[in-house]
């Protein structure tokens, strides 16, 4: 075997089961090992920044890493920013990076960047390997790492791809965790047991149905309340589930949120802060005088996390009526198209099981109190606030889970970003209905100026916020992109198209044109 296929064959042995990838000379040993080692389905992106949200939608839903096969210093900055989100959601993914042959790299081709330098920033461990033999060790070693929940980039000169390796596959190499901390554990009940009103604010894979169980007991037993935090990364919600308040976005209403309690303990999730820094409000949501203590902290396993707090609590059952979600779904809206009426529409007609991607951004807010009530649910949101994630990350998301439908809430200047996944979503039918929020602005932007004093957009402003002058021909734009699509402007227009994509396979985008 050569390196590639060396490469390739650990990948498999260790899990690896798709690789989305934009190649180019320096990754095509890989390119044919590919093929010469059965196991793993290659999706084309064509633009990287689909490929690594992909990878990043598809390791949330399995939660075990998906491969990316990137081009060079140039190919890793064109996918970096949906690499950032991935970093920001804890999800495991494995980058592997094509570099120059060894011996031509120091003559500084065209192409020749610090690519460790740019992988470090949005990668928890980060190789160049030093040959052939090196490259099934480090595939096994990156596979691991990333397991934890964090992106493992390897960089492959080209000379180590098509050398002979004759080292095998290692074995297994163990669990990706860090044991978990028992003073942590300590402090968290001695938290919960003490204070007099309590919260436990759940994020990364706490949130998952595992997680939501454990945190479900913990509830029980200490009385607390669960909160979400702002941005999970996936978040599994509906009726038979505990009720969980997710952190809202603006200061005034996460503060509104905490302001009652003593103590929280954090599980998988951050210290809340504001999203940027504004003259006068602070940073932090939290009081200095609420206390907060965190779990599972670095490269634990917060569900072992969740179940030792659960382990040291037992005995002091509340007593406390804690309520999961009931049954409850919106009638279809009628008239006109408001926000208020798309995230009607979404959470009335929505099936179970339903995956719903949301880049909505200003159009998707008012979803989340209409869907407390529905079957079984997965939601994913933009953890990083780099836009351009939905609709790649919808694509990994539905290649994940074949079987159950796809909605993309997707914000109409966000989805421009990466607006190529639409070709990846015909050329590999997955089962996506995009909700284009065509409200032909940087609505988030007019906000955040208006908030910051600007009454009257000037013309400059105006040029860099609005979308129109053309406006975009999003029916055009998908079905170039062989995806077919639609146009609405009213509730009911809306509900019949959603209706009609979600009972045929295969994507399809409706362009939602918002009354307001
Ligand atoms: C990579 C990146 N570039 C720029 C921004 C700044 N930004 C935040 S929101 C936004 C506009 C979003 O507009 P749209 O997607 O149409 O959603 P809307 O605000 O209209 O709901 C921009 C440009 C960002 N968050 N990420």
């Amino acid at each position: 075997m050569n390196g590639a296929e060396a490469l390739i064959k650990t990948a498999v042995d260790c899990g690896i089961e798709i690789c989305f990838a934009n190649p180019g000379t320096t990754e095509l040993p890989i390119v044919a090992a590919l093929d010469r080692i059965a196991g793993i389905k290659a999706v084309l992106g064509l633009f990287e920044g689909v490929c690594t949200g992909a990878a990043d939608g598809f390791g949330r839903m399995k939660g075990k890493p998906a491969m990316t096969l990137l081009h060079l210093g140039p190919g890793l900055g064109n996918g970096i920013a949906n690499l950032h989100n991935a970093r920001r959601a804890h999800t495991p993914l494995v980058n592997i990076i094509g570099e120059h042959a060894t011996w031509h790299r120091p003559m500084d081709p065209p192409l020749a960047m610090d690519i460790e330098g740019l992988a470090k920033t949005v990668s928890g461990w980060v190789r160049t390997t030093a040959s052939a033999q090196e490259l099934p060790r480090d595939m096994a070693e990156a596979v691991r790492v990333a397991s934890s929940g964090c992106i493992a980039s390897l960089i492959i000169p080209h000379d180590h791809q098509w050398d002979d390796c004759k080292t095998q596959t290692p074995p297994p190499l163990g669990s990706p965790f860090d044991p978990i901390d028992p003073k942590e554990i300590e402090a968290a009940a001695h938290l919960l047991k003490t204070g007099e009103k309590t919260a436990l604010i759940l994020g990364s894979r706490a949130l998952r149905r595992q997680g939501l169980a454990i945190a479900a007991r913990i509830r029980q037993m200490a009385g607390c309340d669960l909160l979400a935090e702002t941005f999970p990364s996936v978040m599994e919600q509906g009726i038979g589930l505990p009720v969980v308040k997710r952190l809202r976005t603006s200061f005034s209403a996460a503060e509104a949120m905490l302001a009652d309690y003593d103590g929280v303990v954090l599980a998988g999730a951050k210290d809340p802060v504001t999203f940027f820094g504004y003259q006068g409000v602070r940073s932090r949501i939290l009081r200095a005088d609420q206390q907060e203590t965190a779990i599972g902290t670095g490269r634990q396993d917060i569900w072992e996390a969740l179940a030792a707090l659960a382990d040291s609590l037992k005995g002091q059952e509340s007593g406390a009526v804690v309520a999961d979600a009931r049954y409850s779904r919106p009638a279809v809206p009628e008239g006109a198209l408001t926000t208020a009426a798309a995230c009607q529409t979404v959470a009335a007609l929505q099936p179970e099981g339903a995956i719903i991607v949301d880049e909505g951004l200003t159009t998707s807010g008012k979803y989340y109190s209409m869907a407390a009530g529905l079957p079984p649910y997965t939601i994913l949101r933009l953890a990083g606030g780099a836009i351009g994630y939905g609709m790649p990350c919808a694509l990994g998301a539905a290649l994940a889970c074949p079987d159950r439908p796809v909605i993309n809430f997707q914000a109409d200047g966000s989805a421009m970003y990466t607006v190529q996944a639409l070709w990846s979503q015909a050329r590999e039918g997955v089962n996506i209905t995009t909700l284009i929020c065509s409200n032909r602005s940087y609505r988030t932007l007019v906000g955040e100026l208006r908030r910051a004093g600007v009454e009257k957009l000037g013309r400059n402003a105006q040029i860099l916020t609005a979308l129109t002058n053309p406006p975009i021909d999003w029916v055009s734009c998908a079905r170039g992109l062989g995806v077919p699509a639609s146009s609405v402007s009213d509730a009911s227009g809306l509900a019949d198209a959603l209706k009609r994509s979600l009972a045929e396979p295969g994507p399809s985008l409706i362009e939602m044109i918002l009354a307001s």
